[in-house]
Order: C-alpha cells, then structure tokens, then sequence
C-alpha cells in the first residue's frame, strides 16, 4: 500500500471476500457519491450488482466516528464478515475508499468483468495524513492538455491521496484559461505551444469542469498565473501590457526568464486585479498562486514593488497568495504559501527561511527530488536535466521535515511533485514520468516520518505494476525496482 499507512494491523487467519449478493451501506448522503464511485468500478470488473443501501451493508461506509483523525482521517477494518470504512467527515470516507481499492486485487480496477475470487487479507488500519497539503502540479502552457486529458490525471494521482492539483495556467508559451476582460489572452494568447502546434485554452465551463471533478476526487484546483516572468503570451496578446507598448511574438521555444510585466505602469495591476477576479471567482479553494519565478528581465527593486503589488491583489480577490520561493524576498501578506524549488543552493534555502519568517508556510517541490520533468538517467528518452538525474531512490529519499535548515516543523505545510511539460506533448509521456515517481512524493507527504523507508518502499512499490498494467498506465518499468 502507498500512502503506508498510519497504523495497520494483520487480522491472522481473518479473509474478507466479495460475493456476488454484496451490498455497499451507507449512513451518510454525503457519502452518496464516494459509494457511486466505487459501486461503478466494481460492478465492471466482479460483475456483482452490488447494490448501495442506507445503513449497514457488506462494505459499509459510516462517518459517525473516527473523529480523533481529523479530517481526512479514517479507519478501515477488512474481516470475514465485511468491510467498514468509518471516517468523522466523507473527505475521510475517499481516503478509506481509495485504500480499499488499493487492498482489493488489482483486477478490480479493470474495466471489464473478471474472474474471482475478490479477497482482502484481514486487516485494521488506522489512518491520517502527515501533512495537508500533498500537491502534483500539471504545466498545461508549454503543452495544452484538454479536460478529458487532466481528468484521466486526477484519476490516476488521486489513487495516492494526492490532495491539490496544481496547474500551471499561464507562461511564455501561452495562455489557457479564459478571461471574459482580456479575451484575446486565449484566442491569440492560447492559440501556440511549444514547438509550434496549435495550443488550446479552457472556457469557464471546462475550468468548472475539471474543478468539480477534481472536488470529487477530493482534491482541490491551485491555479497559477505565473508573473512577471513567464508572461510572453500575455504580453503578445496586449501591447499595452509592454513597457515600450510594442508586443512581442509568440513564442514557441523553451527559453525562460526573458520576459517582464511592465512593473510601472497602472494598466498592469488593472489587468492583474481582473485576471485575478475572474480566475478567484471560479476557484472553490482558497490559494491562487501568481508565480514569480525566474523574473530575469524584472529589475530586483521593480519585482519588489510588483511583489507588494500583485499579493495585494490576490488578497483583495479573496485569496490566500502562493508563489514561487523567489516571492519571499518581497513582502508577503499573512497566511501566504511559498513554494520552495531549489535543490541544496543555500541562496534559495535563504528565501525559504524568509519566507517563514514572515509567517508564510512552504510547500516543498525541490527539483532535483520532485521535479517529475528530470529525466530518471542520462538515457531518458523524455524530459529536463537541468537540476539532476532524479531515480526512483533520488526522488523517494529526503525528508519534508529536514530539507530547509532552521524553520520550525510546523512551517511545512507539506510537498508537490511538478510536472513541467517541455517535452510532454501527450498522456503516455506524461504518465511516464510521473510514474514511478509520483506515489513516492505522495507518501513523503502523507505517511508518518518513521514510515519513510527506502528499502521497504520499493517493495511496495513493486506491487503497483500489475495495476498499472491493468489500468493501461505507461510507467518506466525503472531498472532500480524489482517489478512484480
Ligand atoms: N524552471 C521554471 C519552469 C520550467 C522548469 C522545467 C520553475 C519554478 C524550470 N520555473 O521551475 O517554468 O521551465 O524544469
């Protein structure tokens, strides 16, 4: 199992299996649509009617108890009478739901009718999250993927209690997500990638889309827009937006740090405090990350200024600010999230510190751990190399809790695994390299410290392939694990 849980314990000689005459129970009509998830997936693969019922039932979900576990907390106890999954909220319930689907067999995550037998060993598990926060970031600019395309994404990352998905909505390269105020923003702005090809951008609808099931996946949408930097395709759409009033070209190449804001003008935080609103609106959660990385071509004194600036108008827009580490050389507004990048250069390490000295907490994506866009060795067909060769091991072995000096443990607000998309124009590239790699991040931010073993995780994390193989996922069979 990845996340390991908190605290499991073998029932001996004690089997549940799932018969054809099970019933899925349930006490709660929040949990109404937890069990139609799994009722649709097991009735595909056992074949089982597996009705769902108020009450009790061979698998039963209850959300009265379980209190002490917080809110994604939840115990599970697998036995030869049944299953009951009991957890205090149904955030709690999908954390024990997707356990159990990681106990059944790995033919029941088929999407035809299998054979038998359906069994889970005896078990009782005790389970909560180490940290809250437990992100996967998805760079939908450099390449655009369509909502079907993030939807098969969060089924699959959502499988390891991945709680924040991350995207990437605007950089260099284009703009993807729609602003009623700016419209050519998407229709020039979106309108390339990298490499040329035709982009892609979401309306209002498809962001609700992917936000309402990413909600049912219990996992909830952080939207970048990504500035100064990183803002090509912004400033080619309105020459305003331009310190000389001139727009560039689009840009389709994969350079970075050559674009700016202009930082003294008032139209840009005119068109910012919209963007903002309008992105704020449609967003249930409560951060919207405006970046700020790699302002190369913003002059030091002019990025602090726009700092000030911009996080004073993700505040008004009723947010809470995340940005990139370098934002912490400006001045943050309470309650802001800074989201650590480097690898051990103390420069940054420094920003992380300044950062939680003025209160922010930090959300841990070191690139030459967690950047799924490293390429696993020098061979790999697919991806960056900038911050390092990053293995299975290399991604899997560093502690949250650790990695930046001297801040307090209860500064981390936890880890996300980045997935830039450079050189991943498609769902198989993309699973890839987020697979192995991603349950192992998954688990550094749920599972307790004294969990976090390299030798025993990769044993685990053998035991992944047959389900990969069943769900079709095209994961780097890495040399390092002793596959299943
Ligand atoms: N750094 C850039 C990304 C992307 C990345 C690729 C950050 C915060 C290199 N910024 O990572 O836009 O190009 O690995």
């Amino acid at each position: 199992m990845i996340p390991q849980p908190t605290a499991q314990q073998a029932l001996p000689d004690q089997t549940f299996t799932l018969e054809s005459d099970a019933t899925i129970g349930l006490d709660d009509a929040a949990a109404r649509a937890i069990a139609d998830q799994l009722a649709v997936q097991l009735r595909r693969s056992t074949g089982f009617a597996l009705p769902i019922q108020e009450g009790t039932g061979t698998i039963a979900l209850s959300t009265k108890g379980a209190e002490s576990l917080g809110a994604e907390g939840y115990e599970l106890r697998a036995d030869a009478s049944g299953v009951v999954v009991t957890a205090a909220t149904a955030e709690g319930l999908f954390r024990g739901v997707t356990t159990l689907r990681q106990l059944l067999p790995a033919k029941a995550d088929a999407d035809t009718t299998q054979d038998g037998p359906w069994e889970i060993a005896g078990t009782t598990i005790s389970d909560a999250p180490r940290y809250s926060y437990r992100g996967v970031m998805l760079d939908v600019t450099r390449h655009f993927f369509t909502v079907d395309q993030v939807k098969h994404f969060i089924d699959l990352v959502s499988r390891y209690k991945i709680n924040q998905l991350h995207l990437h909505l605007s950089d260099d390269q284009g703009w993807r997500i729609q602003v009623d105020s700016w419209p050519r923003l998407t229709e020039y702005g979106g309108s390339l990638q990298v490499g040329g090809g035709a982009g892609g951008s979401y309306t209002k609808d498809d962001y609700a889309e992917i936000v309402r099931y990413a909600g049912e996946h219990y996992m909830t949408v952080v939207p970048e827009i990504d500035t100064p930097g990183h803002t090509n395709a912004a400033l080619a759409s309105y020459p305003e937006l331009n310190k000389g009033d001139v727009a560039p070209e689009l840009y389709t190449e994969t350079e970075v740090g050559f674009s700016s804001l202009a930082i003294d003008k008032d139209v840009t935080y005119e068109f910012l405090d919209e963007v903002f609103r309008e992105v704020a609106e449609q967003t249930p959660g409560d951060l919207l990350h405006l970046g700020g990385d790699e302002a190369h071509s913003t002059e030091h004194g002019e990025y602090l200024t726009f700092v000030a600036k911009a996080t004073e108008l993700v505040v008004k827009n009723g947010k809470r600010v995340m940005g990139w580490h370098e934002v912490a050389d400006g001045t943050l507004p309470a309650g802001s999230v800074v989201q650590y990048w480097g690898t051990e250069d103390p420069k940054a390490q420094v920003l992380a510190q300044r950062a939680v000295e003025q209160g922010a907490t930090l959300v841990l994506s070191p690139a030459n751990r967690s950047y799924l866009d490293m390429k696993y060795h020098a061979e790999t067909p697919l991806g960056l190399d900038w911050a390092g060769l990053v293995s299975v091991e290399q991604s899997y072995s560093w502690n949250p809790a650790t990695l930046i000096p001297n801040v307090p443990a209860d500064a981390i607000a936890g880890v996300e695994a980045p997935l830039w998309t450079e050189t991943l124009d498609d769902l198989a590239k993309v699973e890839f390299m987020v697979f192995p790699r991603l349950p192992g991040i998954a688990e550094l931010g749920w599972s307790s410290e004294e969990a976090l073993d390299w030798e025993t995780y990769q044993e685990r994390l053998a035991e992944e392939a047959p389900r990969w193989e069943v769900l079709g996922v095209n994961f780097y069979r890495a040399p390092e694990i002793d596959w299943r």
